[in-house]
């Protein structure tokens, strides 16, 4: 049986929710797969060191991050990591630096190219889900924050082990009621998308 690890994140930047985490926990066990969750922290510093543990020591098959994209209306199928962290402070205060006042930019990963393709089967989720008449498109930008840090982050970890493993990032809208005046979605169809994803995988 094939096993997926599937990370989620808890709520930052001032919100409430997380419709990333909240989709990801409501997630049902299947006969199809084993699956493992962990509901990430919103830090540079401490969100992929978890990963890595249940990485190195599991050894997943394949790899699905979610997160939230706040003010998208449709769920994205991300393509693309790359190797920049914006100046953006997390929710421990801190920059990607490691300093809380000091704000640069600066690569995930020093000395490493530029950018990654996610290697999960990207197209036969979109269709997958647009078949289930999710709303739903492809994304060539992760942003520039810690979304973006975990799928470059994974990515480089793949190549440089040789791992053969489907990685890749969705990014969902906030879940309705969540907010005023944004697009939303409810957070049954968000677990839909993401269930079907998983099916895609495997
Ligand atoms: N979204 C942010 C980080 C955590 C999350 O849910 C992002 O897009 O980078």
């Amino acid at each position: 049986m094939k096993k997926i690890l599937v990370t989620g994140f808890e709520p930052f930047g001032g919100d409430l929710r997380n419709p990333s985490g909240e989709a990801v926990t409501a997630l049902a066990e299947t006969k199809s797969y084993e699956m493992k969750k962990l509901i990430l922290p919103v830090s540079w510093q401490r969100a992929f060191p978890e990963i890595e543990k249940v990485w190195n020591e599991w050894h997943p098959d394949a790899l699905l991050m979610v997160g939230l994209a706040g003010g998208s209306a449709a769920v994205r199928v991300e393509r693309i990591g790359i190797n920049l962290c914006g100046a953006i402070k997390d929710i421990d205060g801190l920059y990607a630096n490691g300093s809380s006042e000091n704000a640069e930019e600066r690569p995930v990963i020093e000395g490493e190219r530029e950018a990654f393709f996610a290697t999960y089967p990207a197209e036969r989720i979109l269709n997958a889900l647009k078949e289930a008449e999710i709303l739903s498109k492809y994304s060539f930008s992760a942003g520039t924050y810690i979304c973006n840090e975990l799928l470059y982050s994974a990515l480089a970890k793949r190549n440089r082990e040789s791992a053969d493993m489907q990685i890749g990032f969705i990014h969902l809208p906030y879940a309705d009621g969540q907010k005023e005046g944004v697009p939303s979605m409810s957070l049954e169809t968000m677990v839909k998308a993401l269930e079907i994803t998983l099916s895609a995988l495997i």
